[in-house]
């Protein structure tokens, strides 16, 4: 029985150990009606270093987060999803994080599988763990949705050489080390491919686990729409040819 309790403690207290060199990443624009939500529901999980990128919000987003108890960086112009999430990972590595976890701001992910993704990391299965929402059966993705993101796989199939089941999903776990050796350069959408990209160039041992991507009313009106999905196909693209 005591000893029961021991390993109980001495689990919790490894677990809160674990968590105090993660740090969650997260891009915010325009994301007033979900923030809040988003940043408690990590708390609860017991992660605290939270780091929200507003990206130049025209609503009150930085407010929000600025009385969070989050750490808040500002753009003072909107960037895009890739320039922010560089900004948030740059400061993390800045204040010595082991893992850097990247989130959306809009209530798609959750935090409950994010220690799904720490796992290979910390073991040193791999250095790059990236959610996908087509390793589970229960996926919810709207049937556009889901063939412009099976398109996407496709398209980075054929472009980089590179085999996944969602190459577009924003829900990710890098080690230090990885963090550090994916240069994110392109600003807006193209990023998600790029960190593919440069995943494969670079021999970042990865690794795909199942997640949750859910989509509720609120990130179906805020979301990508169809054509901007093949714009950000044209821009890859371009960006391959030219490099
Ligand atoms: N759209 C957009 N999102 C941004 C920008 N900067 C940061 N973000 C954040 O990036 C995250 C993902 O944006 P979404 O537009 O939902 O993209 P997505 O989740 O890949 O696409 P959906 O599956 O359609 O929801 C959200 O947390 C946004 O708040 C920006 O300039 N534009
Ligand atoms: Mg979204």
């Amino acid at each position: 029985m005591v000893r029961y309790f021991i390993d109980n403690f001495r689990s919790a207290f490894d677990n809160k150990m674990k968590k105090n060199n993660v740090f969650v990443v997260i891009a915010a624009y325009n994301e007033e009606r979900s923030i809040t939500r988003v940043i408690k529901g990590l708390k609860k999980h017991g992660y605290r270093n939270i780091v929200v990128v507003d990206d130049g919000s025209k609503d009150s987003t930085f407010e929000i987060i600025s009385k969070s108890g989050a750490t808040a960086l500002q753009h003072f112009i909107n960037r895009g999803q890739g320039a922010s999430l560089k900004t948030g990972i740059d400061y993390a590595l800045m204040k010595g994080a082991d893992y850097i976890v990247t989130f959306d701001a809009d209530g798609q992910h959750h935090p409950e599988d994010i220690e799904r993704l720490l796992k290979p990391v910390m073991n040193g299965e791999c250095e790059a763990a990236l959610g996908s929402r087509f390793l589970k059966k229960d996926s919810n993705t709207p049937f556009l949705r889901r063939l412009v993101l099976k398109m996407g796989v496709l398209v980075v199939w054929i472009l980089y050489g590179i085999k996944l089941t969602d190459s577009h999903n924003g829900f990710r776990v890098f080690s230090r080390t990885a963090a550090h050796r994916i240069n994110i350069t392109s600003d807006r959408m193209e990023h998600a491919s790029q960190i593919v990209e440069e995943i494969h160039s670079r021999r970042i041992p990865y690794k795909e686990v199942p997640v949750t991507i859910t989509y509720s009313d609120y990130s179906k009106q805020k979301g990508q729409r169809g054509w901007n999905s093949v714009k950000i196909g044209f821009r890859m693209l371009f960006r391959k040819l030219t490099h």
